[in-house]
């Protein structure tokens, strides 16, 4: 009891007691002489530590020596692998709207069927309802507000090809029930003759959102659906849905230079809306 009641009075005491100015002031200045030196003595370097992967410098980017044709600057393109059987990559914002926009009101106006490359024997008339939509090819340099050409820069950043190696651009609409069959991209020599270069990547930009359908589709990935009797028509597969803005790459060769069987692709038909895409084949020449 009295041990307790003791210990209540300290309490109280403890409670009670104010510091008198003199001591406050006494304690600032502590602080503020501790925070003035503190902040003179130099950083400890720590050895074999590259100060980027600690964290310590966020905001700041190494700068790096850089080649001629090089950049000054680092930065990010991110993206998702879809698959890599055929290897498919995913873009999300890889454009504005306003950039898809623009692309569009140039296309408007030039629009005409889209035509096909024809197999030795193929005519128009025999590949007729392959590929319903309507097009036309654009170039850079048909582009004065240099949207074309900013988004050429950015698919070379991506596709590690530089960009004379692209073909125009070639944009598609399609209306509902318009589609294009899956294809390939590449042109097997033993199909179509002897090439000059071949097509190893293609970059769709979708300039606008697809309502229903419309979906990039890939029915062999990983190797599905090849020995079953697939009809060319059927939209099956890996089917990437159409989004303003993103982009959707894929290889159509492999690494050993071969043409990738998985690659087989093709455009299922709109069922609602209307589908706006910018195509960029991608060669192993200079264009
Ligand atoms: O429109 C699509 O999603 C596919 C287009 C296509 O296959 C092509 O342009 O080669």
């Amino acid at each position: 009891m009295r041990g307790s009641a003791r210990s209540g009075r300290a309490i109280v005491a403890l409670q009670t007691t104010k510091l008198g100015l003199p001591a406050v002031f006494f304690c600032c200045g502590l602080f503020f002489l501790a925070g003035f030196f503190g902040s003179m003595i130099p950083p400890v370097d720590l050895p074999n530590e590259n100060p980027a992967r600690l964290g310590l410098y966020e905001e700041e980017t190494l700068e790096m020596a850089h080649g001629e044709t090089g950049e000054d600057h680092v930065s990010e393109l991110s993206f998702q692998v879809l698959s890599w059987k055929p290897r498919a990559m995913y873009y999300p914002n890889f454009a504005s709207r306003k950039q898809c926009e623009t692309i569009i009101r140039i296309a408007k106006s030039k629009l005409s069927p889209s035509s096909l490359a024809l197999r030795k024997g193929e005519t128009a008339e025999s590949t007729k309802g392959i590929r319903t939509s309507s097009g036309t090819f654009l170039s850079a340099v048909e582009d004065s507000s240099g949207t074309l050409d900013k988004i050429e820069d950015k698919i070379a950043r991506a596709t590690l090809i530089p960009k004379n190696h692209g073909e125009a651009f070639n944009i598609l609409r399609y209306e509902i029930g318009q589609k294009y069959a899956s294809h390939y991209d590449a042109f097997n020599p033993k199909e179509y003759g002897p090439q000059s270069s071949q097509r190893v990547a293609s970059f769709l930009l979708y300039l606008s959102d697809v309502e229903e359908g419309g979906e990039t589709m890939f029915p062999y990935e990983n190797g599905l659906n090849m020995n079953s009797g697939y009809d060319f028509n059927e939209c099956i597969g890996l089917r990437v849905k159409p989004r303003q803005g993103d982009g959707l790459l894929f290889y159509s060769v492999l690494v050993n230079g071969t043409i990738d069987p998985m690659s087989l692709h093709g455009s299922c038909p709109v069922i609602r809306g209307e589908k706006w895409v910018a195509t960029k084949w991608v060669r192993n020449e200079i264009q």
